[in-house]
């Protein structure tokens, strides 16, 4: 653990100790009486299909300016990738992607042969094993970062050791199509089959406010850049994939994307940040948890551009809170419950898939650390390893009775490819308990649960699954599971505020 972490674990700690009564979430005083709620579930009617590479992860461009990090050497963050999915999907880009320049060869405009041959230095390189890139707060515009062959060829020994695939972001912000196409082509070729897609830019409905173009930038001047770009890499690489446009949020662009590049896409991306800016007072838990109009008209744009253009559709990036997100909301308890409760939202109004981003230290960040001092699972990690735990299948018909009792109760049900159904329950009322009982037509079967907990909503430590924790290098297993009660053929399943579980009918 880093001197920082350690400091805000201790804040966390005697804050607890002083004003709150412990093991009580924070404002889950649960004042209201318990609800009862029934979950009715047709695991014979399939719905959407959630596949292996559904989760993600994000990070920034800039991480590739040391070529350390995602590299084989690192078996403790492939240890914690692996621990989300046998085949989830690294994205790479960003605000940083466009300020990343190609360095083909090893040699760098300027640079010196000792700059180059630091550079390309071995793993004990101590700075290299520090250097951990966070989200960009873009408060300014960042700082240029050189990527180099060795970094492309070390990411490629990463995805081999996660067992993942790659989404690359190249910069058409600040770079040409030419440098574009010679970075591509050498990412195809030491990636291959691993990359799902190349992204051009990064948030270009953005370009007009952030510098990166004048004032008037439209979709038609976007659309014509990226036709330019798309058109120069195909030429040296002819069966490189691509995704777009990665916009930050705006359906204007989403939805022309689809039409005019539905041919040259395999599948469509857009970002979605629940809140923001973080100094703005009234961006807290208690919203992060309530259902999110923004997210509405994102699966609106989404399903628009599903049925009009056929292709799959991915959450890119996403997380809380932008700008780097919010102390005290992203780093929170409150991240998990969010975060596995939107993967279950976008898996049932079709979506294929999500990348959390985050590096470093951020916020909001799902893996915390670096090579140096090791790597933490933040809350938002253990949201997400539920939703691994669940595992690949359909989500299945269901619905709670009475919703009005526990306006913020969400459960889902799934038929995992081992035929098994589970659900996932997420209980962010952060004034009651809810007993949930579940009639899933499933008689007679053993039924158990792991709960996904920690003593506060606001804890940023001692968040667990199952009753464990996970390990340095990712290690986690089940420490505790429940076995439920079963009454008239139905689970019965206590849920405090502000907590989840999964839970699963055994196979016979
Ligand atoms: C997104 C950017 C990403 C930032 C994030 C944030 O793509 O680089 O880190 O916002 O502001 O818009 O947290």
């Amino acid at each position: 653990m880093n001197r920082r972490d350690f400091i805000r674990i201790s804040a966390a700690a005697s804050a607890a100790g002083l004003h709150l009564p412990f093991n009580l979430p924070f404002a889950s005083a649960e004042t209201v009486p318990a609800a009862s709620v029934r979950l009715i579930l047709r695991p014979d009617r399939l719905g959407n299909r959630i596949g292996d590479d559904f989760t993600g992860l994000s990070y920034e461009s800039a991480q590739l300016g040391n070529p350390q990090f995602f590299s084989g050497d690192n078996t403790e963050l492939a240890g914690f990738m692996r621990r989300l999915g046998r085949s989830g999907v690294l994205r790479i880009g960003g605000n940083t992607s466009e300020f990343t320049h190609w360095a083909g060869n090893g040699a760098i405009k300027g640079d010196t042969p000792e700059n180059q041959r630091l550079r390309e230095q071995d793993k004990t390189n101590p700075i290299a094993y520090a250097l951990a890139v966070g989200p960009d707060t873009g408060h300014k515009a960042p700082s240029p970062v050189n990527i180099t062959p060795l970094a492309i060829r070390n990411l490629r020994d990463f995805l081999d050791a996660c067992g993942w695939k790659l989404i690359y972001g190249l910069n058409m912000g600040t770079g040409t199509p030419e440098q574009a196409a010679d970075e591509a082509s050498y990412v195809m070729d030491a990636v291959g089959s691993k990359l799902i897609a190349f992204q051009l830019c990064n948030e270009p409905d953005l370009f007009y406010r952030n510098g990166i173009r004048k004032e008037n930038y439209d979709f038609k001047q976007f659309a014509d850049e990226w036709q330019r770009f798309y058109q120069a890499i195909r030429e040296r690489v002819s069966n490189a994939p691509f995704a777009g446009p990665d916009t930050a949020y705006n359906n204007d662009w989403l939805v022309p994307f689809a039409n005019q590049f539905k041919h040259e896409a395999v599948f469509l991306s857009q970002h979605y940040y629940a809140e923001g800016p973080p100094t703005d007072p009234s961006m807290t838990i208690e919203r992060l948890l309530r259902p999110n109009p923004k997210l509405q008209d994102e699966f609106e744009g989404m399903n628009t551009t599903m049925q009009e253009s056929g292709l799959p559709f991915r959450l890119a990036e996403t997380n809380s809170c932008y700008q780097g997100g919010k102390q005290g909301v992203s780093d929170t308890f409150a991240s998990a419950l969010w975060s596995a409760d939107l993967m279950y939202q976008l898996a049932s109004a079709g979506g294929t898939g999500i990348n959390f981003h985050g590096g470093g230290y951020g916020w909001y960040t799902p893996i915390a650390g670096n090579q140096e001092d090791g790597f933490l699972a933040r809350p938002i990690y253990y949201g997400m390893l539920l939703f691994a735990q669940a595992g690949a299948g359909h989500l299945v018909e269901s619905k709670l009775e009475p919703q009005e009792q526990a306006p913020l109760l969400t459960a889902y049900g799934l038929r995992n490819d081992a035929g098994a159904v589970k659900v996932a329950a997420f209980n962010k009322n952060l004034d009651r308990g809810v007993r949930l009982t579940i009639d899933a037509g499933q008689q007679g079967r053993r039924v158990t649960a792991l709960r996904l907990h920690a003593p506060r909503v606001d804890e940023a430590t001692d968040t667990t699954l199952g009753g464990a924790p996970v390990g340095a290098g990712g290690e986690w297993s089940t420490a505790r599971e429940e076995t439920l009660t079963v009454e008239n053929g139905a689970a019965v399943m206590e849920l405090p505020a502000a907590s989840a579980a999964l839970i699963t009918f055994e196979r016979h």
